[in-house]
């Protein structure tokens, strides 16, 4: 069984390789597409967005935000012994309707980000799905305290805090 799985995921990927370059898709779009200021001290930061989708379901592979990082994964919260920790994207399913990646929740996370982008400065942010396809769209970097009002977080008790 597992020999079957790593062998379909090599088949799969060896396909993926050679396969055209992903068009742009004509049924999924990236909405409200936003980058986290990297905070002092911190070289890395997350990513968020509106997924909005037609028809049938992808799954999505990967994103890339080549103007800040090189090394960008898709990331998942979970509890876990009381705290919560990233972890790797726990459903890449996109299905009809509308999924929505927020701080708290799914996210993009940027790794490696040397050079800090600037509040108000936007980057193209692409989304690649299992159809390949791909999504792009202008993500604007905010401050924590905005990322935060936008994901319903304690908008408040961040802004006298100054903190998280
Ligand atoms: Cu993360």
């Amino acid at each position: 069984m597992d020999k079957f799985l790593v062998f379909t995921l090599l088949a799969f990927s060896s396909m993926s390789t050679q396969a055209a370059e992903p068009v742009v898709s004509a049924h999924t779009e990236l909405k409200d597409c936003v980058i986290q200021e990297v905070l002092p001290g911190k070289d890395m930061t997350g990513a968020y967005m509106r997924i909005v989708h037609q028809g049938a379901p992808v799954d999505v592979i990967k994103a890339e935000v080549p103007s800040v990082s090189g090394r960008i994964e898709l990331h998942s919260m979970a509890m876990k012994n009381g705290v919560m920790h990233m972890v790797p994207l726990t459903n890449a399913r996109i299905s009809a309707g509308e999924r929505v990646f927020k701080k708290g929740g799914d996210h993009v996370m940027l790794f490696d980000v040397t050079s800090k982008p600037a509040v108000g400065s936007q980057h193209a942010m692409t989304l690649f799905f299992s159809d390949n396809t791909q999504a792009s769209c202008n993500a604007v970097v905010k401050s924590l305290q905005d990322v935060m009002k936008d994901a319903g977080i304690n908008p408040h008790h961040a802004a006298a805090s100054g903190k998280h």
